[in-house]
């Protein structure tokens, strides 16, 4: 059967009547939207600068546990100014640190010197040793380069004139005085003997000691002299055990003082034992074990884990490197001291940054850091440390703008507090 035709109209009507008895209703066609306004085009990524720093110390030898613990003090400062995203002349600045081993050398010294000068860092925290300090800053300054010692304490460092030196904690002038005044006024000595190694911090430190115990009323019944490679010292411990003298001070560092201790109990000599920033460290206990007992030693600052900067600084260190030996804060400072002045020059060119290094005035982990027309830093403490049970213990600090809030005024023996 074929199906019958039925007009198209017919079917359009009997559907509309179809609706309407559904109830339903056709809707009217939504309007179509407008369309959304383009998106604003993402703004451009700044541009980024690559800064290098130098670093110097001795990463091999005999005080290579010193320079590392300078040099992961300056990669901490690195690694937290890198953290900042900091701006400077309108690029986001990566910092990068450049570290050379100068091997406690001074003419390596001068050749790494060199070395980072070439490979255009904008500026130099080193080097550990002022022996190698000392000639390395000429070098620096020849190239205009700002350099800032965060251990290196003879003076002569920041008085050759240059614009270009810097030191972040105090000298041996300072040391010294505290250090000889402290043998005979606080430990009792009438006769002092003096070891150096010769070098210019260790023999630098020994006159300024030298000279402040005899204007304390000391006589000097012995100064003998060694080397900072040295390791056995009987020879010249037996002359001085011969003089009997009541205070032992060496100018020389951690890796002389920790066998020269142990020698000194092993010959009988009953003088107590002094030295400097150099010897004053968790190493030379190491070294010494129980010789190291009761030993007085000073660090050129304050006591850092008692600064209100200074416990981030040690928590974070510690975390990331292990045991702070003794100028990783000075080094972390260092960098950080650079890295304000180029935010504060809006600029890395040391040309134009060098000038605001020294109008510096920061809040540093150590303290506050300012600088003299030397660039020597104002207000430079000296603390004074006894070794007690295997810990370097605060008896007092000596000058620096916190130093009443860092350590008790005067040398509480019996309840000093424990360095961390
Ligand atoms: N400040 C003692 C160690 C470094 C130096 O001056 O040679």
């Amino acid at each position: 059967m074929k199906h019958a035709h039925i007009p198209g109209v017919l079917v359009a009507l009997a559907a509309s009547v179809a609706m309407i008895g559904c109830g339903k209703k056709e809707e009217p066609k939504a309007a179509a939207p407008a369309p959304a306004p383009a998106a604003a085009p993402a703004p451009a990524p700044k541009p980024e600068i690559v800064v290098k720093i130098g670093h110097v110390a001795p990463l091999t030898g005999p005080i290579a546990h010193l320079g590392k613990d300078n040099e992961n003090g300056a990669r901490l400062a690195v690694d937290d100014a890198n953290a900042k995203k900091l701006e400077i002349d309108g690029k986001i600045v990566k910092f990068e640190l450049l570290g050379e081993d100068d091997q406690a050398d001074p003419k390596t010294g001068t050749v790494v010197a060199q070395k980072l000068v070439d490979a255009k860092v904008a500026g130099v925290v080193g080097h550990l040793n002022s022996g190698t300090t000392i000639p390395a800053s000429a070098i620096y300054n020849q190239a205009g380069l700002p350099q800032i010692s965060p251990s290196a304490t003879n003076p002569k460092y920041t008085q050759q004139g240059f614009n270009t030196t810097f030191r972040v904690m105090a000298n041996d002038i300072q040391q010294g005085s505290v250090v000889g005044t402290y043998a005979v006024k606080d430990m009792g000595a009438k006769k002092v003997a003096i070891i150096d190694d010769r070098t210019a911090y260790g023999q630098g430190l020994a006159d300024e000691v030298e000279k402040a115990a005899k204007a304390a009323g000391a006589t000097i019944v012995a100064r003998e002299f060694t080397t900072d490679k040295a390791t056995d010292f009987k020879a010249i411990l037996t002359k001085i055990k011969a003089k009997n003298p009541d205070v032992i001070f060496l100018g020389g560092m951690d890796a002389v003082g920790g066998p020269m201790l142990k020698q000194i109990k092993e010959l009988g000599i009953k003088a107590k034992f002094t030295t400097g920033d150099g010897g004053c460290s968790p190493e030379l206990i190491k070294l010494a074990g129980a010789a190291s007992e009761g030993v007085i030693c000073t660090q050129a600052g304050l006591p850092v884990d008692k600064l209100p900067n200074g416990q981030k600084f040690v928590e974070d260190f510690t975390k990331k490197y292990g045991q702070i030996q003794i100028y990783s804060p000075y080094s972390y400072d260092a960098v950080m001291v650079l890295v304000d002045a180029m935010k504060r020059a809006n600029s890395v060119d040391p040309v134009k940054y060098l000038p605001e290094v020294g109008k510096t005035a920061y809040d540093g982990v150590t303290g506050k850091v300012e600088f003299d027309e030397k660039g020597d830093i104002k207000n430079g403490a000296i603390t004074v440390f006894v070794i007690q049970e295997g810990k370097l213990v605060t008896l007092k600090s000596e000058g620096g703008t916190a130093a009443a809030a860092a350590a008790p005024a005067a040398a509480p023996a019996a309840a000093p507090e424990a360095k961390k």
